[in-house]
């Protein structure tokens, strides 16, 4: 068991996937993950199938949500994921909501709220997104979201949209 002493955060990490074996992609992202230091996972929602948002020509996508604790600051968290995302192959076209290999979103870093260029928590598209709020609900169903509301409230306001979740 990993040791994480000092003061940790809990932060929620989305993991979304359409390209290139998407459950092997969130697999080996949650085992990367795990290998940051001073990140240590502490829930795993189930696997989930999603329709995509924004431009239909793309495959479906696979999603789920991730609590760890970290000791790590925001932006360094961030920069780490991004490395893992990189390393799996992720192309950032300049395309706006294309399809990839690997998306991975800081989703809430605490309770805090930040709004840095780089990084805005809680993550802007939470509140609307189906494939991020019911794996965050099956994992962490009291939270609150900084600034917005209860999860189960946005839950209840969010409809499905054709998300499954897989066994
Ligand atoms: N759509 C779904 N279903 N899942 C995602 O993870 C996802 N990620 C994105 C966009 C392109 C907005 N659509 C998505 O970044």
């Amino acid at each position: 068991m990993k040791d994480i002493s000092n003061e940790t955060i809990t932060a929620y990490i989305g993991l979304g996937s359409n390209l290139e074996d998407p459950i092997a992609q969130i697999n080996s992202a949650r085992l990367a993950i795990n290998q940051i230091e001073n990140v240590k996972e502490l829930t795993f929602s189930s696997l989930y199938h999603s329709l995509p948002m924004g431009p239909q020509d793309q495959p479906d996508y696979t999603n789920a949500v991730m609590g760890v604790i970290t000791t790590l600051e925001p932006l360094d968290l961030l920069r780490s994921l991004q490395t893992i995302e990189n390393a799996q192959g992720r192309v950032r076209k300049g395309e706006r909501w294309g399809a990839r290999t690997l998306d991975l979103d800081i989703l809430l870093y605490g309770d805090e709220v930040l709004d840095h260029p780089d990084l805005k928590v809680p993550h802007i598209g939470l509140t609307q997104r189906s494939f991020v709020l019911y794996p965050l609900q099956e994992i962490a169903p009291d939270l609150l979201i900084p600034g917005k509301a209860a999860l189960a409230d946005l839950v209840a306001l969010c409809p499905l949209d054709g998300l499954k979740r897989l066994d």
